[in-house]
């Protein structure tokens, strides 16, 4: 698949490599919910994206609207728990991760979902991830964004305030808590996004 990329002038290695997660920051969202934020956590993300974007087996989806199957507008790749991670750094991040919320989380993050939003014209509408036990219990899902940046939109179940974060190049966000029954969030389509972005979110067992 031949990509194209608005690189970062701050990420020039070719090495993938991940910082320290000291420097998480943490917002409580109210509810229960939160989010947890370090922008640049992974150095070298435009090597990352440009092999994932051309080297992952990615899938369309269609859904079905109405009376028609209408294309899901952004490939989708899933690595279960046993399932080899498409590049090591992954498979670092999901060590890390694990290491850093072991106690608050009580369990480990074993998934990766990978969403590669192609231009700004793919995107993710209002959700929540309640396919699995995120609908009934407080569970965590932490998203490691690389290429072209694009906000990740938050708002509350019911209505209220959105909070908006830019997501792209290296940037780690973990939605905790209640987040994923109390609070939606969105990749909403893009005019500026002219090219690509992919999020690489990592779960526990069950929660999809
Ligand atoms: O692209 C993202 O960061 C969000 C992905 C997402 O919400 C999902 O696939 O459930």
């Amino acid at each position: 698949m031949t990509t194209h990329l608005q690189a970062s002038l701050f990420d020039q290695t070719d090495e993938p490599r991940l910082g320290p997660l000291d420097g998480v920051r943490r917002t409580d969202l109210g509810s229960g919910a939160w989010i947890d934020v370090l922008p640049g956590w992974l150095s070298g993300s435009d090597a990352l994206f440009e092999q994932l974007a051309a080297e992952v087996p990615w899938r369309a989806e269609r859904r079905q609207m109405y009376d028609q199957l209408v294309a899901v507008p952004r490939l989708l790749a899933f690595y279960g728990a046993a399932d080899a991670l498409p590049h090591p750094v992954l498979a670092r991040a999901r060590e890390a991760l694990c290491a850093r919320y072991a106690e608050e989380l009580g369990e480990p993050f074993t998934t990766a979902g990978l969403c590669y939003y192609r231009d700004g014209r793919d995107s993710v509408a209002w959700h929540g991830d309640r396919i699995g036990r995120g609908a009934r219990e407080d569970t965590m899902v932490a998203i490691l964004s690389v290429g072209t940046p694009r906000d990740l939109l938050l708002r509350p179940v019911g209505g209220g305030g959105t909070v908006r974060r830019p997501l792209g190049h290296g940037d780690l966000i973990v939605m905790g808590g209640s987040c994923q029954r109390t609070w939606e969030h969105c990749v909403p389509k893009s005019a500026r996004a002219a090219s690509g972005r992919i999020s690489v979110q990592f779960r526990p067992h069950g929660v999809r």
